[in-house]
């Protein structure tokens, strides 16, 4: 009995064993033979690198189709065709349909597609599919050598050597890596690897919500211009392909017997190239990116540079300043930099910087024709709208240029002759001035403030976490608490022109904002979208909902209802049709309708919003980002305000509260919220403070100033103040018609409220009453906050460096 059984288990086996033998004999798949996951059934390539069937991922037992590579002791797989749609068991199966057509399907259920390969074009006489030595799995005719699809065109996290990572132009097709979830979910994920079509062509890693992460920038003949380890790099050989219906870059092995690949890493964020050592039986990694803090992108804002091995790492290029001194204080220094002196666009030169990573060229124009590079010096200079320029093409003697159009961006400092030299215009009269200085570094910070500021991006790492798990629970929260109109979709995509390019009037908080005409009362919107890769904004937008809903005065923009349907959230306003105030004030041709009635009228409307918000409403509300791009103005020219996303509610007695999350704007922001990030109605009138001079000056209290004496527009008010010369910085634009008590007046106002210490500044009632009744006493300001000259500024940051403990505080996570 036992005899039979085993004879006929070992007939069982020897059976098995040979249909096995069969289906893994070749690397060839015909539609009438197709591969089964229950049988155990694999391809393996000509050569015996790769191999290709169901497996589990390390600590899963989901069952994907994939190619890994063959016969070493690491599962390392390199493709996944139903990344997001595991089998639970072994019921896979991989058929070829006769007209060339692959599909991975569920044998116990065959109606089931779990996934497909896209054809366009189909097979015509007998298809079959291989898998290619080099690790490419195609589809094609028996007799044909050309393919109707094949692997290397749908790439998961793996870049093999001969894949093309980019664009084929004529069909549209992107091949990008896409980082797996986890190690045990190929499922795609946050962290992808590209190449980006915008200006001179170049290549990123971009994380969550396609926000770029690492730029490696674009080829420049001989490597990647982020990328100058590349000049040592013996594993691959790599170039950039550019013609008029195809964008790629290559990687091919120097040593096609090697096992290596390209992975885009998701628990690092990182591209790594790795290299299979078989007497350590591990995979070794040679290359990765990014490696150090200035390969985040724009880790030092316009004009800055990043030097890797310096503290601080950030400095700003020659001719330029900190747009926010205080800000670099205290670590974050993505505002970047600012010109010295305006360009004239006639006496302009260029400054060399040397040994850099060429700045972003998303926004750059490429002439691959020109030959020197005083060629490419002519050309910027004669165009205006030029900022610098550099070699396209280093390979050989060098030829082409690359001319930027915007701002210079994402530039990092190398160490010693790998990165290139970029050509940044400036005026004449810093030209002078570097030429007998060198301005290297913007000093003032201690080792210890720079620890400070690694636990700065702990806590924001946290808050971030937070705001997340907050997403899920808007929508309930939000209908709970409702009572502004719902809006259909399908309403505002008719109102909208379906969010055409012409509608949209700028970028709010977070994300874009249109116009709109709604269809049925032919009354003008304004539409507020909250993009939909944003993870940052839900809280705003949760909190703008639920709060300007009840809130109703003519001075502040009114909200006509909501939206949420599908993965959309957004708001409709009332339309303001001459636009936000920035974009008036701050516009030399503009502004000269602002007179100064419409001026004085424009800050009584602000004064008036924000008494509103501190006292008449039902609530205390501070607002906490009053700036003039949140003030707009209907077709009255009366203001409104605009933009409550941070608006903070408080009930009862309490106005103050302290927040570690200090978010706003810079110039705008009190000096007790930067510093110690606490807030109260005080700080609203701080605001309030900088927009009434702001609105006198038509000057930006952060912007560039003609004069080199003085940090900001306040500091400059109040030094013109002491000497009685304030009427000379009043905007021209204004004309001679204007009250010299009124604008004396508001000046003096707009200095009270900007005094160091909060308790010393007017409240909103009490400017309104200065404002109103000319026989109202206006007491004499105190010296204003911010306001210390440019050698001052340094003696100040020693101080907080050594005796006072006020830069750690705000920078401890609690
Ligand atoms: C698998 O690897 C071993 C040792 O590296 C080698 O001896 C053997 O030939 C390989 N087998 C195949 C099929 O490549
Ligand atoms: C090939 O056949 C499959 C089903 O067998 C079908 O879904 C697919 O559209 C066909 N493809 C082409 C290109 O005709
Ligand atoms: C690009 O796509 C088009 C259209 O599908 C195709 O005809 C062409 O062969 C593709 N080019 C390359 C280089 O693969
Ligand atoms: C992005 O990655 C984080 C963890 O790294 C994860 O929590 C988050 O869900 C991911 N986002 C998406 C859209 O997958
Ligand atoms: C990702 O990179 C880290 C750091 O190099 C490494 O420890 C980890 O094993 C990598 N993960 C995968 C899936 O390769
Ligand atoms: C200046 O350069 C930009 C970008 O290269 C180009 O679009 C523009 O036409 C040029 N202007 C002139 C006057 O040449
Ligand atoms: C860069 O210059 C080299 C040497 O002159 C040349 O071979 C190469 O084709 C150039 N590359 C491009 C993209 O123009
Ligand atoms: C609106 O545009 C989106 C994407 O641009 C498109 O998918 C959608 O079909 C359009 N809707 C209408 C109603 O035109
Ligand atoms: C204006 O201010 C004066 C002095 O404070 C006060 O006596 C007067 O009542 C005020 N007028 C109005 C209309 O409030
Ligand atoms: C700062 O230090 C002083 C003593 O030097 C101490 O009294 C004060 O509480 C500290 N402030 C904070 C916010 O830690
Ligand atoms: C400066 C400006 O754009 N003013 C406009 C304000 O709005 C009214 C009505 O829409 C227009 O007539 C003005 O020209």
């Amino acid at each position: 009995m036992s005899g039979a059984i085993n004879t006929l288990f070992l007939v069982n086996l020897l059976i098995t064993a040979s249909l096995f033998i069969l289906s893994v004999a070749g690397n060839t798949l015909i539609p009438s033979h197709p591969l089964l996951d229950a049988d155990g059934a694999s391809l393996i390539s000509p050569g015996g690198m790769f191999q290709l069937g169901f497996f589990s991922p390390v600590g899963s037992g989901n069952r994907y189709l994939g190619i890994w590579f063959h016969n070493i002791s690491v599962q390392t797989v390199v493709w996944v065709a139903n990344r997001r749609f595991p089998l639970r068991d072994r019921s896979g199966r991989l058929s070829l349909t006769p007209n060339g057509t692959l599909l991975v399907t569920n044998d116990a259920d065959d109606s089931t597609i779990l996934w497909s390969s896209s054809t366009s074009s189909m097979v015509v006489g007998n298809p079959v599919a291989q898998l290619l030595h080099d690790g490419n799995f195609v589809v094609g005719h028996e007799t044909s050598s050309s393919w109707t699809w094949q692997s290397f065109d749908f790439p998961t996290d793996t870049l093999l050597s001969g894949m093309k990572l980019g664009w084929n132009l004529t069909s549209g097709l992107n091949r990008l890596l896409t980082s797996w979830a986890s190690p045990g979910d190929p499922a795609p994920n946050n962290f992808s690897f590209g190449v980006d079509l915008n200006g001179d062509r170049q290549v990123f890693i971009w994380g969550e919500g396609m926000m770029p992460v690492w730029r490696a920038g674009p080829w420049t003949g001989r490597r990647y211009t982020g990328v100058p380890e590349m000049d040592a790099e013996d594993l691959f050989d790599l170039s950039f392909v550019e013609s008029t219906d195809e964008v790629y870059g290559i990687a091919r092995l120097r040593d096609p017997s090697t096992r290596a690949r390209m992975v885009i890493n998701q628990t690092a964020g990182q591209i790594q190239s790795l290299v299979w050592i078989e007497g350590r039986n591990e995979w070794t990694v040679r290359t990765f990116a990014p490696r150090d803090q200035c390969d985040r992108v724009a880790a030092c804002g316009a004009y800055g540079i990043c030097y890797p091995d310096q503290v601080p790492s950030c400095a700003c290029l020659r001719g330029f300043y900190p747009a926010n001194p205080r800000n670099w204080e205290l670590r974050a220094a993505s505002d970047g930099c600012l010109r010295r002196t305006e360009l004239d666009c006639a006496t302009d030169g260029f400054v060399k910087q040397s040994s850099i990573k060429l700045p972003d060229t998303s926004r750059s124009t490429v002439d691959r024709t020109m030959q020197s590079l005083d060629d490419c010096r002519a050309m910027c200079s004669r165009n205006c709208s030029c900022t610098g320029f550099a070699q396209a093409n280093i390979s050989g003697s060098g030829s082409g240029c690359i001319f930027w159009t915007a701002d210079l961006n994402d530039i990092k400092a190398y160490s010693g002759e790998v990165g290139q030299d970029l050509y940044v215009k400036l005026a004449a009269a810093d030209l002078d001035a570097e030429s007998s200085r060198s301005t290297k570094l913007y000093i003032g910070l201690t080792v210890a403030a720079s620890f400070a500021a690694t636990l700065v991006v702990a806590s924001l790492a946290r808050c971030i976490c937070k705001m997340r798990r907050k997403k899920h629970l808007i929508r309930e929260e939000i209908k709970d608490d409702m009572n502004p109109p719902l809006f259909y979709l399908s309403t505002i995509v008719d109102a909208t022109g379906n969010f055409s390019v012409e509608n949209k009037l700028g970028e709010g908080g977070f994300g874009p904002v249109y116009k709109g005409i709604l269809k049925d009362r032919g009354e003008a919107i304004a539409v507020k979208r909250l993009s939909k890769t944003s993870e940052q904004g839900v809280d705003e937008f949760e909190n703008e909902v639920k709060l300007i809903a009840k809130l109703q005065h003519r001075s502040l923009v009114q909200l006509l209802g909501y939206c949420i349907e599908e993965d959309e959230r957004m708001l409709i306003y009332e339309y303001m049709s001459n636009g936000s105030l920035d974009s008036l004030l701050f516009d030399k041709d503009k502004n000269k309708i602002l007179d100064w009635e419409k001026r004085y009228n424009i800050i009584l409307g602000i004064a008036r919003g924000v008494l509103y918000l501190h006292h008449d409403s039902r609530f205390r509300i501070i607002h906490r980002d009053l700036k003039a791009s949140n003030i707009l103005l209907d077709k009255h020219m009366n203001s409104k305000i605009s933009d409550f996303g941070m608006a903070k509610v408080f009930g009862g007695d309490e106005f103050a509260g302290r927040t570690k999350r200090v978010m706003g704007t810079y110039g705008y922001m009190s000096p007790e919220y930067v510093v110690n990030g606490r807030y109260s109605i005080k700080s609203d009138v701080y605001s309030f403070g900088v927009l009434t001079l702001e609105i006198i000056t038509s000057k930006r209290n952060n912007g560039v100033h003609n004069s080199r004496e003085h940090l900001n527009l306040i500091d400059h008010i109040w030094s013109l103040w002491k000497e009685g010369k304030v009427l000379d910085l009043v905007d021209e634009a204004i004309g001679h018609s204007f009250s010299m008590a009124g604008v004396l007046k508001c000046i003096n106002i707009g200095l009270l409220c900007v005094e160091e210490r909060p308790e010393d500044r007017p409240t909103m009632s009490s400017i309104l009453l200065m404002l109103n009744n000319d026989s109202a006493q206006v007491p004499q300001p105190k010296q204003p906050a911010f306001s210390f000259s440019r050698d001052k500024l340094k003696t100040k940051t020693d101080q907080e460096d050594h005796g006072n403990n006020v830069t750690i505080t705000i920078l401890e996570p609690r």
